[in-house]
């Protein structure tokens, strides 16, 4: 390195830096936040309930020609699901999950295997920074699901991801299923209000949300947690 130096001065490169390459976590509306659970561990989100949809935006905050994925292995396939926008059938990739700045070659490519689900990101260098991919996320039942980001350009890349997003699905509270959690749900609830054999009427319609067998105050307090949130 100590001859490399001089070298480098006169063909004035300071230092060969790699693009930051990030992922945000919104709601459907692909504006808010999803917060984390706990603001010291940024990764692991709040709690959400089964049926939510989720959007993960991946960023640069340089041009650059990029390669990496994320995906939902194993068991954790059962619980969450990745999905992309608007497949082009002369492009042959998920043209809508990819934005101007990913440049003009960039691609978005579904992957399937025995192990793993979800898609390989590809950008461009003629991009530029900002917002580059946009993937959907859909947490089909309650549980757990981590969600792998992989950067293939760093050593290893191709095996271990740079991090995991983790999330947890709880039971829904939009009991009539019409993607909100409002006036109707609350009118299921109170139906089952006082309710003591949750267990043999199939949980009173999911009313028994911490499945004691019955519908109290308990339930209450984990209904109104989500009074007003909408799923997609
Ligand atoms: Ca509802
Ligand atoms: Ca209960
Ligand atoms: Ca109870």
């Amino acid at each position: 390195m100590k001859r490399l130096a001089p070298l480098m001065l006169l063909l004035g490169i300071s230092s060969i830096a790699a693009a930051e390459v990030s992922t945000s976590v919104y709601l459907a509306d692909g504006n808010t936040p999803l917060e984390p659970a706990d603001p010291n561990i940024p990764l692991v989100y709040r709690d959400i309930m089964a049926g939510t949809k989720l959007t993960i935006v991946i960023a640069s905050d340089a041009a650059e020609s990029w390669d990496g994925g994320m995906y939902i292995s194993g068991i954790d396939r059962d619980y969450g699901m990745l999905s992309a926008r608007d497949y082009n059938d002369v492009s042959h990739d998920w043209q809508g999950s990819r934005f101007e700045a990913a440049g003009q070659r960039a691609r978005v490519n579904n992957i399937e295997d025995a192990f793993s689900s979800g898609f390989e990101l590809h950008s461009h260098r003629s991009g530029g920074a900002g917002d580059w991919f946009i993937i959907d996320y859909t947490a089909t039942n309650v549980g757990g699901c981590r969600v792998a980001f992989y950067d293939y350009g760093v050593p290893g890349g191709l095996f271990v991801p740079v991090y995991e997003l983790v999330f947890n699905h709880v039971p829904t509270r939009d009991f009539d299923h019409d993607t909100g959690v409002g006036l109707a749900d609350f009118a299921v609830f109170a139906l089952y209000w006082g309710a003591t054999d949750c267990s043999e009427s199939g949980q009173c319609e999911g009313t028994d949300l911490d499945a004691d067998g019955d519908v109290d105050g308990n339930d209450l307090a984990l209904f109104a947690d989500y009074w007003l949130e909408t799923t997609q």
